[in-house]
């Protein structure tokens, strides 16, 4: 070999190694701010974008990567947001465009990425384009999905039994256009027709626009609802098959959905959305632009979200398989299960990510149990791939006590009042913790949009600062393990013990072993690890300990017997390296 192709070789190693380096996103720390509940920056009781840039700190402080937001958009505020008015305009309960700026210039300089919750599946019934659709506008007037529904005995009917998700029928009657437009959601949130090429071309706009105005990606909201079934030759919807376990036909669970979620055209919508994003990368340069996707799909249709042979797809489809899957009494085999079943379903190349919350579920203490705030924050930030944690988990926030006058979720508010709390999400939305002061320090003024959670003075940003095994410094200590090469990049193999004990080990060539411990249940477990993984160094110590330990960090500990206390989670590092 010459000199010269030796020096190529080299160089062109040298190339190969820099295309191989991780995109940020892959092993990324996010976090989700619910904007209404995170800071009031001005008194008024309600979150908005100061209070976030105010707060960016905190985020970096606690070791996120990015940030995706619930949105702040124009909004007459029936679903709090996610009916969108403007998909260009900053709602001025949250603030002015150039406040927007200020959070992405201020989050820049602290190297925190922006995710906007991108809001595609329907607009606000007082959006602009809904009223000239209404209207009749020639450009407009399929951007929505009309239908004039049937005459039967001289009564109006809906086109079809189809039946939205906050209760009631899916098709509202326009007295204007007199016609019916379908709403997957609440009624002042008609669904856009994604049939219509013009439709997506706008939404492919809004893409642009945000981009330009330096967002790091799109978190897509209800993906799984873009497309309905196509119309028949006559323009008309056949009806959804009934499931039987109800027998109220405005409860959302009385039609089997097969024509109305998970449509075989949706995910190439995504895929149509990331060439936009590679798109404006390629012409803009910068770090690669992401899509993560909401799909409460079966998991083998999530796995299409990834891409298919030729087409890229979301780098994150939400695995809300714990979320959905996982409850109180799961033993250790069903969360082994769990975990290992996204990890072999998931195409090779592809990245794997892990939630446990968001805005629309209870929150984790108040499902789990507040002995298991820190197994799951442990589980979520060791496990490979990102993590995704909604505001607050970091703390261990519950559920706060929010009453039926003061409900204001319209899928609470659609129901009744002896069993609106089954339904409420406003219990997980309660404002953010920052301090034992008044209002837990959320908001200068004497009022908040939901009430402060009972329990602030205990459980917030301040105290948790102050108590070195708590929650924050838990999640915080996490972050830093974190940086490890072996859990940055290392192989994972994940075992039930027993039915009590789940483990993940972690290990990387030339580096140390992780394995991370979690007593699910509330007996005292002895464990022999070498009864599940083979070839462990013997000798270990605590590289993580919580309040329910009685070990310390740094403390020896052998891998044929290690000790876990009720609902105790711990991290072991391997005193050598493999
Ligand atoms: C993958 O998706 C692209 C874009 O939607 C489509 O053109 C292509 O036919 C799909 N390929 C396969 C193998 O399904
Ligand atoms: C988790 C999440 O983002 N849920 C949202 C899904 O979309 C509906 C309608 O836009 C919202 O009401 C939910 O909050
Ligand atoms: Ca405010
Ligand atoms: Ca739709």
């Amino acid at each position: 070999m010459t000199t010269w192709s030796s020096i190529a070789l080299l160089l062109g190693l040298g190339l190969l190694a820099v295309d191989a380096a991780a995109p940020w996103w892959q092993t990324a720390s996010f976090y989700q701010i619910y904007p209404r509940s995170f800071k009031d920056s001005d008194g008024d009781g309600i979150g908005d974008l100061n209070g976030v840039t105010e707060k960016l700190e905190y985020l970096k402080e606690i070791g996120v990567t990015a940030t995706w937001l619930s949105p702040f958009l124009r909004s007459p505020m029936a679903d709090f947001g996610y009916d969108i008015s403007d998909f260009k305009e900053v709602d001025p309960l949250f603030g002015t465009m150039e406040d927007f700026e200020n959070m992405v210039a201020r989050a820049k300089q602290l190297n925190v990425k922006i995710i906007l919750d991108f809001v595609p599946n329907h607009s606000s019934d007082e959006c602009d384009w809904f009223i000239r659709s209404a209207a009749g506008e020639e450009k407009y007037k399929d951007y929505y999905i009309w239908h004039p529904g049937f005459l039967e005995n001289g009564e109006r009917k809906p086109p079809t039994n189809w039946v939205s998700v906050f209760r009631g029928s899916a098709w509202e009657w326009h007295e204007g256009r007199q016609e019916y437009y379908l709403h997957q959601f609440h009624k002042k949130q008609p669904d856009f027709n994604f049939r219509n090429p013009v439709v997506r071309e706008e939404m492919n706009n809004v893409l642009r626009f945000w981009l330009e105005k330096g967002v790091d990606g799109f978190r897509v909201d209800a993906i799984y609802h873009a497309f309905e079934v196509e119309a028949d030759a006559n323009g008309n919807y056949p009806d959804e098959p009934r499931n039987d376990w109800t027998n109220d036909p405005d409860e959302y669970g009385y039609t089997h959905k097969i024509y109305t979620v998970d449509q075989p055209e949706t995910p190439h919508l995504v895929y149509e959305w990331r060439e936009i994003l590679e798109q404006f990368q390629k012409e803009n340069g910068g770090d690669e632009r992401i899509l993560m996707v909401e799909t409460w799909s079966p998991i083998e249709i999530v796995m299409h979200y990834y891409g298919n042979e030729t087409a890229e797809g979301a780098q994150i489809p939400f695995n809300f398989q714990l979320i959905s899957n996982l409850h109180m009494d799961s033993d250790a085999y069903h969360y082994e299960y769990l975990i290992n079943n996204w990890l072999s379903l998931m195409p090779t190349g592809k990245s794997a990510n892990w939630v446990i919350g968001n805005h629309d579920k209870n929150r984790v203490g108040s499902r789990f149990g507040a002995d298991r705030v820190d197994l799951f924050n442990i589980l979520l930030l060791t496990l490979p791939g990102c993590s995704i944690t909604y505001q607050g988990e970091e703390l261990g926030m519950l559920d706060g006590y929010v009453s039926w006058e003061d409900t204001v979720d319209p899928q609470a508010c659609n129901g009744y009042e002896e069993n609106y709390m089954a339904m409420s999400r406003d219990p997980a939305r309660t404002p953010m913790h920052w301090t034992n002061g008044k209002l837990a320090g959320f908001t200068s003024g004497s009022d908040t949009w939901l009430p402060v959670a009972q329990d602030y003075a205990q459980r917030n940003v301040q105290t948790e600062r102050g108590a070195p095994l708590s929650h924050l410094n838990v999640f915080k200590r996490l972050q830093q393990l974190r940086q490890e090469p072996t859990i940055e990049q290392g192989a994972t193999e994940v075992k039930a013990v027993s039915g009590y004990v789940l483990a993940v080990k972690r290990y990387l060539s030339g580096n140390y072993v992780y394995i991370s411990l979690f007593n699910i249940f509330d007996n005292i477990e002895n464990v022999n690890l070498n009864d599940v993984f083979s070839g462990l160094p013997d000798n270990f110590q605590y590289a993580l300990v919580t309040d329910k330990s009685i070990k310390q960090l740094g403390d020896k500990v052998s891998a044929s017997s290690v000790t876990l206390m009720p609902h105790e989670a711990v991290v072991l590092r391997s005193t050598t390296t493999i």
